[in-house]
């Protein structure tokens, strides 16, 4: 028989380093939304790639930072959850931002595992001169497999960091059948995209306090979807605020959400969207398991 390999690669690294762009570009799709703004990504998303005859599931997390809520410490807890079951850690750092305090953080937690690689993300926006004492100092901190030097935006380096990784993974039957599988729910997906939307468009600092939940998915018999979600809020100026005047904010996010949904999935469909305030969501555990995330007391 032929030996196949097949493991877990842990994407981390500090809120907006651009660890979803680098899945997206790496499954030529979107399939974890993406943000300017910080602490997008909630839940731990798995994205499986087959490179050559290697299968390599990688798992998008939440940036890390220091946890102030109870949200956050969800998050945070996701991401260093995904790195226990890991075959190779790949820790995702902004290069213009430099060694910040939270990457050093994370490379004292993770420091002592093996298969570990940094990648230096965003090299499109630094000056190459630059780079060269953060790589200096990179190389000091840990026993790096690989220091990459990539643009996930541009495609940029990313191809040669794929087979680098795929090179260690572990002999193993393929834990995964699909070849190019997501395994996020197609309700959390729906909302996700719609909570892209929110965060695109909507500048004040709410977006972080909003959740959307897709209640309902309806065919009709033209095999148009009806999608129905709310957008939870906090309270009544937020809600303000995201249905804005004569209803236009509310219609802007709707229609692009549609538009996406529909250049995603390839149908037509009418999206529903109701805003509810729920000052208190943030403290019910079914609004974490919804997102995949452990409601931690
Ligand atoms: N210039 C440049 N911008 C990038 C690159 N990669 C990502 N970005 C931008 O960085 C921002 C954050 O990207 P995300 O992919 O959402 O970052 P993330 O690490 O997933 O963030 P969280 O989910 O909040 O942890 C977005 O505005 C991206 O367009 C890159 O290679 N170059
Ligand atoms: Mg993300």
């Amino acid at each position: 028989m032929e030996k196949t390999y097949s493991g877990f690669v842990a994407i981390i690294g500090p809120t907006n380093a651009g660890k979803s762009t680098l899945l997206n570009q790496i499954m030529g799709r979107k399939v974890s939304i993406v943000s300017h703004k910080v602490q997008t990504t909630r839940t731990r998303l798995r994205a499986v790639k087959m490179v050559g005859d290697r299968q390599l599931i990688f798992v998008d997390t939440p940036g890390v930072f220091k946890p102030k809520r109870r949200l956050d410490r969800a998050m945070v807890g996701a991401a260093m959850d995904a790195v226990g079951d890991a075959d190779a850690i790949l820790l995702i750092m902004d290069a213009t931002k430099g060694i910040t305090d939270t990457i050093r953080g994370l490379v004292e937690k993770i420091k002592d595992r093996s298969n570990l690689f940094v990648a230096l993300n965003k090299v499109d926006a630094v000056a190459k001169p630059n780079l060269l004492p953060i790589v200096a100092e990179l190389s000091g901190m840990a026993d790096w497999r690989d220091i990459f030097m990539i643009s996930a935006l541009k495609n940029d380096g990313v191809v040669g960091m794929l087979d680098a990784l795929a090179a260690v993974m572990p002999e193993s039957p393929y834990l995964f059948h699909d070849a190019d599988a997501v395994d996020v729910p197609d309700e959390l997906y729906l909302a996700e995209l719609t909570r892209e939307k929110v965060y695109k468009y909507i500048h004040q600092e709410l977006p972080y306090h909003i959740n959307v939940v897709t209640e309902q998915v309806d065919v009709d018999a033209d095999g148009v979807l009806d999608i129905y979600q709310k957008i939870v809020v906090q309270n009544d100026a937020h809600k303000k605020i995201v249905i804005g005047r004569g209803g236009e904010q509310l219609k802007q996010i709707g229609t692009a959400a549609r538009h996406d949904i529909q250049d995603q999935w390839g149908v037509n469909a009418r999206l529903h969207l109701f805003v509810r305030v729920e000052p208190d969501w943030e403290n019910k555990a079914e609004n974490y398991t919804d997102q995949g995330l452990e409601f931690k007391k």
